[in-house]
């Protein structure tokens, strides 16, 4: 009597252990795949610029000259009036900073992963005075923002950008424009 494995029970053993090894590899590289900072990017493309562009969470982070964090005012169809802490870049200088507009482009198209989007002039882009109309002295850029109330957007809810803007008027709806889950930015 012996203990130990027949040379049959090894051959098993051998394909059980490969099996398991791929199935580990595999699913560890789909995983990173779809989190970490470098996979989540918003596409710049459309006939308004030289040429294409991608530009990553990590990238936008660094923007220093363009970053903003406050409390932005919304108001919905619905009459429901809240401040949302956010964390983002003015959309403007990350354009600037990221592709070359051509000098008749005119407008952005902001595209987001359920195909939702909003389309704002560069004029529209480039303001600074978006306005709170609870807050008459505070002004606001269009911005996108990957934080909210301190918490970074989690990459498995959708892509983790969403627009945010302040109101054109005292009465302007502007939750509608809060564009999540941004995957494209489409320069015309
Ligand atoms: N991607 C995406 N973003 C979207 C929408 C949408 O359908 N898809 N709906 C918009 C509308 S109409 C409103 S009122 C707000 C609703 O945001 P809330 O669910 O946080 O209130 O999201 C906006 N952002
Ligand atoms: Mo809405």
């Amino acid at each position: 009597m012996t203990i130990g494995y027949t040379s049959a029970h090894k051959k098993w053993l051998r394909l059980l252990l490969g099996i398991l090894l791929l199935t580990v590899l595999f699913t560890n590289g789909c995983r990173s795949e779809k989190t970490g900072d470098d996979k989540a990017v918003i596409e710049i493309n459309g006939e308004g610029i030289l040429a294409p562009a991608k530009v990553s969470l990590e990238q936008m982070k660094g923007m220093e000259a363009g970053l903003v964090e406050a409390d932005f005012f919304s108001l919905n169809s619905y009459g429901t009036r809240e401040y949302t802490a956010f964390k983002g870049v003015w959309l403007w200088h990350l354009l600037q900073e990221t592709v070359q507009l051509k000098t008749d482009a005119t407008q952005v198209t902001i595209v987001a992963e359920d195909g939702y989007q909003v389309t704002y002039t560069l004029e529209e882009v480039q303001r600074k005075d978006y306005l709170d109309e609870q807050n008459p002295d505070s002004t606001y850029p269009m911005i996108i923002a990957w934080e909210q109330a301190g918490q970074a957007f989690d990459p498995d809810q959708g892509n983790p950008f969403q627009l945010v803007i302040g109101q054109r008027e005292p009465g302007d709806v502007n939750k509608p424009y809060w564009v999540r889950h941004i995957i494209t930015l489409e320069v015309k």
